[in-house]
């Protein structure tokens, strides 16, 4: 339904920016850069911004180079119109918020329970288990081409956004969509080395610290994490490095929630908490208690205080929840 509409309003309008979620990762920038090349083959311009710089690890993905970093006015002057992709709300944007604002027609893509339907068109899938499986299928719907670039993208997207096909998001047509990018020339065992194994030595030490911090809570059913500035500082390594690390929190045998809590690179009082379930909890819920979002089984939410007293404070309303 939302498909239809949204694939009628990108060949109606002209002049995009393309834009998604601050601290982008993969199913954001693999599916900005292929709506990116969609757009392209429709003949019309565009050109893609996100508040951050492109993570190292997806350096590889063609014309990431491209990019422009932040409202840069210069540079994104004539592109009047806006797809916005895998962000649920205007102001999990950043700095590209006020671009979306000043956007004539707004057309939002995502598969977040959250999202707030902001746009002029809005498709909106939370049974979609990444938006670069929602791509896949508006290039199917609209009729074109995927090349080798494109599918490395798109199945970039997906593959980073189930966590390797092992999320309850997962789907036969996940799978299904992922196996037609294979044939199109994705080699899996390639993709999985420039994004899982290129580390570096300071990511090693600083999951060792993080690694070090994890708890579980009395009943057993909460297992928590951090990552404070100061290890960020020691170890050299950016804030976005630790993505994924809540993983380790969420593999413990019968931990229901984990949390993860992680202090600002510049900012120790700005907490950033990353919720993920793997029982019925639905932590969505729990991080709109706190102004977030995000999906049933992953979320997150941005806290001002002392890491100790926003741990407590998260730590008391989870254990309410539960
Ligand atoms: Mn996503």
């Amino acid at each position: 339904m939302g498909l239809k509409k949204v694939s009628g309003a990108i060949r109606k309008y002209n002049n995009y920016v393309i834009t998604s979620h601050i601290d982008t990762e993969g199913d954001a920038l693999g599916s900005e850069m292929a709506v990116f090349h969609l757009v392209k083959q429709l003949g019309k311009e565009a050109v893609i911004a996100n508040t951050d710089e492109v993570p190292d690890r997806y350096k590889f993905l063609k014309g990431w180079d491209k990019m422009v970093v932040g409202d840069d006015k210069r540079k994104l002057k004539g592109h009047d119109n806006i797809i916005v992709v895998d962000c649920p709300t205007i102001e999990r944007c950043g700095a590209i918020g006020p671009v979306i604002e000043r956007s004539k027609v707004k057309i939002v893509i995502d598969h977040h329970v959250s999202n707030e339907r902001y746009g002029d068109f809005n498709w909106v899938d939370p049974d979609a288990s990444s938006c670069g499986e929602m791509i896949f299928n508006l290039y199917r719907e609209m009729g074109l081409n995927i090349n080798e670039d494109i599918a490395v993208m798109l199945y970039v997207a997906i593959l980073t956004d189930t966590g390797s096909f092992r999320y309850e998001c997962t789907s036969p047509e996940t799978h299904r969509a992922a196996g037609e990018l294979i044939k199109l020339g994705v080699h899996p065992p390639k993709v999985a080395e420039r994004i899982y194994e290129t580390k570096e030595m300071g990511d090693i030490e600083l999951l060792s610290r993080a690694l070090s911090t994890i708890k579980l809570t009395d009943d057993k059913k909460i297992s928590y994490m951090h990552v404070t500035k100061e290890m960020l500082d020691e170890t050299g390594m950016d804030a976005e490095r630790t993505d994924g690390f809540v993983n380790y929190a969420r593999s413990i045998q019968g931990s229901e929630i984990s949390i993860f809590f992680r202090q600002d690179a510049n900012d120790a009082r700005k907490v950033y908490v990353g919720f993920r379930s793997k029982g019925m909890a639905n932590v969505n819920m729990l991080a709109s208690k706190f102004g977030g979002g995000g999906h049933p089984k992953a979320s997150g939410c941005v806290l001002v205080g002392d890491l100790d007293k926003v741990m407590n404070q998260v730590l008391t309303t989870a254990e309410e929840f539960l």
